[in-house]
This record gives structure tokens, sequence and C-alpha cells, in this order.
């Protein structure tokens, strides 16, 4: 008998060096490692969230429909491994990073270990999460939080600037054309 695949989601952010270069390694690591992404969002700017100075974020979401026997700790371990290929270093927490993967969601699997809290413990309350994963799948439910992923994006109090990304030839794609305000930096 088939049975439904789990949908995982997955949260993809970089605020360093080639911001487009590194989201879209990263997708192409997920693939390699044997999570096929079959959707992804556009590609976001955004402000930084708690970050005072630093420069803005290109983000975006994955969907990944997940192969049979795959746990949630095997997909968090095969993250940070491509984190670790594409050049991330914990530096400290919240520093800009070549690439930062998150798991959003996976499946209605709700889990809370000193090692893994899924869904991730703060995606409902930022924009640059919701807009992406709101574009995916607005009537996506959050388990835990119990409204969907549009009912939270009519809520969130995040008012840090999220916008449509492409890149801008004329500026070596390295654009930085959101405007960050003064008052979230140092
Ligand atoms: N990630 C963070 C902290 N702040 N801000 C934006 N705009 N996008 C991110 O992905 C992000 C952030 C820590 O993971
Ligand atoms: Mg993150
Ligand atoms: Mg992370």
């Amino acid at each position: 008998m088939e049975t439904e695949p789990i949908i995982a989601y997955v949260g993809l952010g970089s605020n360093e060096g080639f911001r487009a270069g590194n989201i879209l390694l990263a997708v192409r690591g997920l693939m390699e490692a044997g999570l096929p992404v079959v959707r992804l969002s556009a590609l976001y700017e955004t402000e930084p969230v708690g970050t005072d100075g630093h420069g803005p974020y290109l983000n975006m979401v994955a969907e990944i429909e997940v192969p049979e026997n795959i746990a949630p700790s095997q997909i968090m371990a095969r993250m940070v491994r491509i984190e670790y290929l594409l050049g991330r270093r914990h530096k400290f927490l919240q520093a800009p990073r070549t690439i930062d993967l998150d798991l959003l969601f996976f499946g209605d699997t709700v889990i809370d270990t000193e090692f893994l809290i899924v869904p991730h413990p703060r995606l409902h309350k930022r924009r640059f999460v919701l807009v992406p994963l709101a574009e995916l799948e607005p009537d996506l439910m959050h388990p835990v939080v119990k409204k969907t992923v549009t009912e939270l994006l009519d809520e969130v109090e995040d008012d840090f600037n999220v916008a449509r990304w492409s890149p801008d030839p004329r500026k070596g794609n390295r654009s930085e054309s959101i405007h960050i305000s003064a008052s979230s930096g140092s």
C-alpha cells in the first residue's frame, strides 16, 4: 500500500558572502544528501532580526518529500554537514553566516528535546519565514500554535522588512536593495 510521504519544510538563510550562490548550493546539498527538494519559494531579501548592524539576509523556504525511514534528527545531521561544507563556522550566536538551515516543520510531528525542537520554536514569530512559507503552503496548520501560516502571518508582530529579491546584473549580483533603518543598527 502506498502511503503519503511526509512533507518537511526547511528555512534557508544567508547574510555573508555571495548569498544567492550559498542558498542555491545548499539546495543542491539537500538533494545530494538524499533529501528531495520538490518546491522552492522565491528568494526574499530580509532585514536582519536580532542582530545589530549585520547585513541583510536572503531567505527562502524549501519543501522536501521525506524518503521513508528518515527521521528528523537525520535531516538535522545532514543539514549541519551542508552548513559546514559551505563554510559555516559557529563563531557566536547569531553571527553573520554563509548559510543557515533550519528544520521548520516535519509533517505535523512535534518534538521537544534538548537537541531538537520541531516545529522550529520561533518560526511563527518571524516574517522572514512566514512570507516564503505562505507562498508555498498558506493553509499549512502549525501543530502546536494551531493556526495556519496565513493566520500566523496576519497576526505576526515582527515588522522587519521582507521583500522579493532578484539578482541585479548591474550590481554584480550583490545588490543590497533594502534599506536597513537606523533603529535596527547599533
Ligand atoms: N536568522 C537568524 C537571526 N536573524 N534575520 C533574518 N532576516 N533572516 C534570518 O534568517 C535570520 C535573521 C538566526 O538564525
Ligand atoms: Mg535560523
Ligand atoms: Mg539555524
